[in-house]
């Protein structure tokens, strides 16, 4: 069986929650204060960071490399495309998502960053987010029709926009729809832990 170590509250690790809910198979959570951590969580991550999933003699860290290899071990629902060239693009939307957006999560969730870079990190995710809002005018997901591994990866970010004080314009109602679609998911409530549930009311 795996086990996931989850932050309580950490969105990387509500991404791997929400993927191991939409598998629905056998798994254990087992929750860490990021703020008073298990002595074995450096052992099992050189960067002392949650997410961790251990199964058997295979430990994993990084949430989108958890989440990938969970998605390889049990096929279905398949969430990373399966043709090659949209694979490919995927992936890609993941690595920008990462640098444009959750290195400005990061941010928020350091508690030692001053106000002002706090401040900055909120308008960078609010002018990403307003980029991207045109597109769910057309489309259901980010990729298109279907639910994927991306829509996953953003999610978390859209349930704190509120905790975080990000402010978003008229232009990015498409956003905020396609947030609420994704938010009504059975396996996406299933993954919240009661922090979370707190964040938004
Ligand atoms: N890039 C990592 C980020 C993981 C991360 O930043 N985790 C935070 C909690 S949200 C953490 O464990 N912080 C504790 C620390 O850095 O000491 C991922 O995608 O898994």
């Amino acid at each position: 069986m795996m086990t996931l170590y989850s932050g309580i509250t950490c969105p990387f690790s509500q991404r791997c929650r929400f993927v191991l809910y939409e598998k629905g198979m056998d798994f254990e959570i087992k929750d860490v204060d990021v703020f008073n951590k298990p002595e074995d969580l450096a052992v099992m991550n050189p960067y002392n960071q949650v997410p961790v999933l251990v199964e058997r003699d295979l430990i994993l860290h990084e949430s989108n490399i958890i989440n990938e290899y969970i998605d390889e071990r049990f096929p279905h629902p398949q969430l990373m495309p399966g043709d090659p060239v949209m694979r490919g693009r995927g992936r890609l939307v993941l690595f920008r998502m990462e640098k444009e957006l959750f290195l400005h999560v990061l941010t928020l969730e350091n508690p030692e960053v001053s106000n002002k870079e706090q401040t900055r990190a909120s308008e960078a995710i609010a002018q990403g987010l307003t980029m991207l809002a045109p597109a769910f005018a057309k489309n259901k997901h980010i990729l298109g029709e279907d639910f994927s591994m991306i829509d996953v990866a953003l999610a978390p970010l859209l349930w704190r926009l509120d905790h975080y004080d990000i402010k978003l314009g008229k232009s990015a109602a498409p956003l905020l729809k396609y947030a609420e679609r994704l938010f009504q998911r059975d396996s996406f409530i299933e993954a919240l832990t009661p922090a979370e549930k707190a964040m938004r009311r």
